[in-house]
């Protein structure tokens, strides 16, 4: 059953009961491997399924459960699994959906090691990647082949922030007989509920927003109870052993305390700070969905309740002007990954994304000058000053 009660009150209560705990307001944490049996034939139904319980830690934990039904309940979905990292959630979801003679249907843009994983990774067992603009929606039915099992993207993608519209793709994957799974990284339940608009798996990098504090790496999938279970039990506790450590999934519970909170944070200084880059002399080009000029801002507003708080943009001085304006910056970190309290830019051709070749890049819009920023949670104005010095470092000296 469906909780009715608001996202930050199941981001704080879901699944736990303190008086069922000694009465600790926090959950405990299960720092254990492996689980004792009753007797022995207690361990065989466990071992058979026919009993509910734990075993090993690589299965099943009681502290990674309690995140499960939490993400599971903030995404709308039946059920959770939580992953060591989000390459561990891309890894186990499609090497559970996938055989040799297959077909994944991608958009454009995708994470880096998403990319190489794909290319390098699922290619090598004779699995077909195709990559389709889906951007554009009916792109997708004329790519759709008989041997398409699933239509996989991320929207907002990493890192060019193109959005793609998951209940028109999802209803014309289904009509193929394809399984939609998503990456909501970057925008994260708060702000979209893919499952709701069709999608059958959604996934996370959990290292991000939803840790939110730049201190652990794990990942997260969402969906149907029978597939989460089939994912569980095949591609992460037999095939990747992506299990998340119980630690982290303590780290993440807290992280999801303030998620609301701390979206709608980062997600109001960003717009300030893609407002203030758009009317930069020396920015060429803003990608944020927030903006008017954003080319699918209507689809942001249709699909995500605020934009999200990644912004690329690009210089007009190119990449020479990028990687100076990055190394004049002083409190904003350059560094890669993103959703943390810390400001944090790097530039994805020569980071990210340089699991791409060249050409692999030009092909798939992500361009060399293109400049990732992860707007924080600290005082926008400090932000904006930063950016100010960075980009014009001489008139800051001159204004003192
Ligand atoms: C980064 N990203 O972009 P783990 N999906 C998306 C991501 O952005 C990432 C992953 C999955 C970055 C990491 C260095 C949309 C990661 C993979 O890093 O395995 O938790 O997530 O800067």
């Amino acid at each position: 059953m469906t909780d009715p009660k608001g996202f930050a009150t199941r981001a704080i209560h879901t699944g736990y009961d303190p008086l069922q705990n000694e009465g600790a307001l926090t959950p405990p944490l299960h720092l254990t491997s492996t689980f004792t049996f009753e007797t022995a034939e207690v361990g065989a139904e466990l071992f058979a399924g026919e009993r509910a319980g734990h075993i090993y830690s690589r299965i099943s934990n009681p502290t990674l459960d309690l995140l499960e039904q939490r993400m599971a309940s903030l995404e709308g979905a039946e059920a959770g699994l939580a992953l060591a990292s989000g390459m561990g959630a891309v890894t186990s979801v499609l090497w559970t959906l996938l055989s040799p003679g297959d077909e994944v249907i991608v958009d454009k843009t995708l994470y880096g090691c998403t990319f190489a994983y794909m290319h390098h990774g699922l290619r090598k067992f004779g699995i077909t990647i195709t990559h389709v603009d889906l951007t554009e929606p009916d792109n997708l039915t004329a790519a759709m082949t008989d041997r398409t099992r699933v239509v996989y993207f991320e929207t907002p993608a990493n890192p060019n922030m193109r959005l793609v519209d998951i209940a028109a793709v999802s209803k014309i994957a289904h009509a193929g007989g394809a399984q939609v799974v998503v990456d909501n990284t970057y925008a994260t339940p708060y702000l979209t509920r893919p499952i709701a608009l069709g999608a059958d798996l959604v996934l996370h990098s959990a290292t991000k927003y939803l840790g939110g504090h730049g201190d652990l790496v794990a990942g997260i999938v969402v969906g149907r109870a029978e597939q989460i279970t089939e994912i569980r039990l095949v591609g992460m506790k037999d095939m990747t052993g992506a299990v998340m450590a119980p630690f982290n999934a303590m780290l993440i519970m807290r992280g999801l305390k303030t998620l609301a909170l701390r979206m709608d944070r980062h997600c109001a200084s960003a717009q300030v700070v893609a407002n203030w880059l758009e009317g930069h002399p020396e920015v060429a080009k803003v990608h944020f969905p927030g903006l008017e000029s954003f080319d699918q801002h209507a689809l942001a507003k249709q699909q995500m309740t605020q934009p999200g708080a990644m912004i690329a943009f690009e210089l007009k001085g190119g990449m020479d002007a990028g990687r100076r304006m990055m190394n004049n910056l002083g409190m904003i970190a350059r560094a890669v990954s993103l959703g943390d309290a810390e400001t944090l830019i790097q530039h994805p051709a020569s980071m990210t994304h340089s699991t791409y070749t060249p050409e692999e890049r030009a092909e798939h819009g992500i361009s060399d000058g293109l400049i990732r920023l992860s707007v924080g949670l600290e005082d926008v104005e400090d932000i904006l000053a930063d950016l100010h010095g960075a980009l014009s470092p001489r008139l800051s000296v001159v204004a003192g």
